[in-house]
Parts: C-alpha cells; sequence; structure tokens
C-alpha cells in the first residue's frame, strides 16, 4: 500500500512549502482526486438508501479543498515548519467531505457503512455526538484514506468526513463563521456561553424531534 509520501519522484518533499509553487498545485491535485473518489462512494450510498430502502440516510454531502492560507496558518498554529513533509503527515483536513444527515441515529449509520468499506482505511475517529466539545461542537469526524488509482502506481490519501444531523449542521455553520472567522474581533466569553447554550437547546430540539418522528 502506497501513500502519499511514496510519491517522491514525482513530488519534491524537501523543499520548503509555499503556496503559489507548482509543487503545492500537484499535491492539491492529488488531494482533490481523493475528494471525488470518496464523494461517490458516498453518493451511491446516499442513492443506494433512497431508491433500494426508500430512506432518506443523507441529506446532501458537501466537499472542499482547504484553502491554502489556512493551511499554513494551522501549521504555523501548531508550530510545524513549513514542509510539504508535515502538511502531509499533519495536516489531515486538507480534502474535506461534510454528510449531512436527517436524523442522529442516521449519522451512525453512515459511520458504521463507511468502517465496513473495504477499501477505505479509517485512520482516526473522533465522536463529538456523544462527547460534544467545549465549545458546544457536535458531529462525527472521521479521517480516512482513500485509494486513487494513478497510472503508474495506487496511492492512498488523507479525507477528512465530517458526518452530522441538520440540526448540528446548522449551529456549526453559524458559529464557524462567528468564531472561526471573525470579522469584528474576538467573540465575548459571556457570547461564548450563548453559543454553548443554543447547542444544547437545539440538542434537546432534536431529540424532542425525534420522538414526534
Ligand atoms: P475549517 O475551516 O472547517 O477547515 P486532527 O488533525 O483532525 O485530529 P483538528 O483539525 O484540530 O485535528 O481536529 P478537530 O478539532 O477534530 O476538527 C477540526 C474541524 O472540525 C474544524 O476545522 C472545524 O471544521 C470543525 N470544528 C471543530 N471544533 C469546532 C467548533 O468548536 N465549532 C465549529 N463550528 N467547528 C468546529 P478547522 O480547521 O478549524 O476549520
Amino acid at each position: 500500500m502506497k501513500h502519499l509520501m511514496d510519491m517522491g519522484k514525482f513530488i519534491d518533499y524537501k523543499q520548503d512549502l509555499k503556496i503559489e509553487d507548482k509543487t503545492f498545485q500537484k499535491l492539491m491535485f492529488l488531494y482533490s482526486i481523493a475528494i471525488k473518489e470518496m464523494e461517490t462512494k458516498i453518493e451511491i450510498l446516499k442513492d443506494e438508501f433512497k431508491i433500494l430502502h426508500d430512506y432518506e440516510l443523507i441529506n446532501h454531502v458537501i466537499s472542499r479543498i482547504k484553502e491554502p492560507q489556512s493551511i499554513v496558518n494551522k501549521m504555523q498554529k501548531r508550530n510545524l515548519e513549513l514542509t510539504y513533509q508535515n502538511m502531509v503527515e499533519n495536516v489531515n483536513d486538507i480534502a474535506g467531505i461534510r454528510i449531512i444527515c436527517p436524523l442522529k441515529k442516521d449519522v451512525f449509520s453512515v459511520k458504521d457503512v463507511l468502517q465496513k468499506m473495504s477499501n477505505i482505511q479509517i485512520l482516526k475517529e473522533k465522536d463529538y455526538i456523544t462527547y460534544p466539545k467545549k465549545s458546544g461542537y457536535s458531529s462525527y469526524h472521521l479521517i480516512v484514506e482513500v485509494p486513487i488509482n494513478l497510472s503508474q502506481m495506487d496511492i492512498y490519501v488523507k479525507v477528512e468526513i465530517q458526518i452530522r444531523t441538520m440540526a448540528m449542521d446548522f449551529w456549526a455553520s453559524l458559529e464557524h463563521k462567528a468564531k472561526y472567522k471573525p470579522m469584528l474581533g474576538e467573540i465575548s466569553q459571556k457570547e461564548s456561553k450563548e453559543w454553548v447554550n443554543c447547542a444544547k437547546m437545539i440538542h434537546k430540539l432534536e431529540n424532542k424531534m425525534l420522538q414526534l418522528y
């Protein structure tokens, strides 16, 4: 099994990381193929449940390649030297896919199916649904490796998959805008507490609606 770091023939990992360089673009290209491969698998799963089982397991799927500057910021925040090797080995969410499910039980069904897929490797799991983050954030995270078929070899590339309900996504999307990319400076402690309260309310509402459903 070969990994991205085994692409030394095509990628010079010893160079310093520069987001405008060809090497950076080559790596982003490989991450974008991994996204396409994983997205296809998830779309098939979505359609299988819809068509064969008459059940909406997945509401929608979104994907993105992390912004170059966000990659650099993350590495600097972790005091990592800006090299391609450090990027490939330590930044796990360059290729990211988000799966939005209607209900909490669907989130766990999706992760069970992904865990059983024969051609992907699960590297890491974080269950922020059973154990939400201090911020109130809820989601199920998987770091997986997906094989991409290149002309000369198959390579396993890391993809972060976030699985969450529509209600969790509603909270996370707004909170992310407010907290992670602040236009008007840092948010206050009081505001942070309010976000946690909102997460708790959403959690309660979601459980209540699930019972009704
Ligand atoms: P963006 O803009 O979404 O890319 P890892 O190497 O994956 O183990 P990491 O990256 O610290 O370590 O993992 P973590 O905290 O499990 O997950 C990071 C991602 O989860 C974030 O990506 C967010 O997308 C999401 N996330 C984590 N905590 C919160 C939170 O409190 N609120 C919201 N809204 N989202 C959160 P990035 O890189 O921060 O940003």
